[in-house]
């Protein structure tokens, strides 16, 4: 196949991908829905975070979650175990979620109006960052285990998110993580990237995250009034 035809292809699914994307965000912002779309490479810890975030910040709002992976719906059991409600994707020999898989995840889970929801995404620092699933913006997890190059060598990723949660940090002593390097890393390739130090083992740091996306929710409720 030809450059300009694999090029093709690819716009005209992205193209496709965009258009269900901006439909997903519109419902979302109707409903007065904060989305957010968690990344990170397989193991980071995106489900042990969610666990603990859903059950805190559901005290004071709708919480649900969509998980996708390849296989398996251990991740949405985890979720449910907790008492969130959670719906599985499993995306076959799919790599990434895609708007579609994420419009028909959210007409299964109970209404969340006023509430959060969170997807996380399939582990793999590279395709989902090209897929817009319509939320408000990405959060990258980096575990501390990964190394500090990862935003150099997976820089589209970090260029899409909005923040950058460091996981794992419990295990500092154990390890020779440079968090200065990685920041400095993350910043090269996304000067406006927050960046936000948390264990998911052990909740340190997870007050500042909870902080986090409330200042966020209160910027969506703004904008949303102001465009009513
Ligand atoms: N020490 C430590 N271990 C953690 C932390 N967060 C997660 N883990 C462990 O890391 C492993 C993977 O965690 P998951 O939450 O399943 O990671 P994930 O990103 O959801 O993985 P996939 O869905 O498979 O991509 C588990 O053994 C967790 O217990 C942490 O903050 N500290
Ligand atoms: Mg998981
Ligand atoms: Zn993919």
């Amino acid at each position: 196949m030809s450059r300009e035809r694999v090029i093709q292809i690819e716009r005209d699914i992205l193209g496709k991908n965009n258009g269900i994307a901006a439909h997903n965000r519109a419902l979302f912002l109707a409903n007065d829905l904060l989305v957010f779309n968690l990344l990170s490479s397989p193991g980071a810890g995106k489900t042990t975070l969610l666990v603990r975030a859903a059950s805190e910040l559901k005290r004071t709002r709708p919480v649900g979650v969509i998980e996708g992976d390849q296989q398996t719906s251990h991740d949405a059991e985890r979720i449910r175990a907790a008492g969130v409600p959670a719906i599985q994707v499993n995306t076959g020999k799919g790599c990434h979620l895609d708007a579609a898989m994420i419009g028909d995840a959210y007409r299964r889970l109970p209404p969340l109006t006023g509430g959060i929801l969170f997807i996380e995404n399939v582990g793999n620092l590279i395709c989902p960052a090209a897929f817009d699933l319509g939320e408000a913006c990405k959060i990258v997890l980096l575990s501390i285990t990964e190394g500090e190059d990862k935003p150099l060598k997976y820089p589209d990723m970090f260029a899409a998110s909005s923040l950058m949660v460091i996981n794992k940090i419990d295990l500092a002593p154990l390890l020779e993580f440079d968090f200065g390097k990685t920041i400095e890393y993350a910043r090269r390739v996304n000067p406006n990237i927050e960046v936000l130090l948390v264990s998911a083992r052990t909740g340190e740091g997870l007050g500042a995250l909870y902080a986090w996306i409330d200042r966020r929710a209160w910027h969506q409720r703004r904008a949303v009034e102001d465009i009513r």
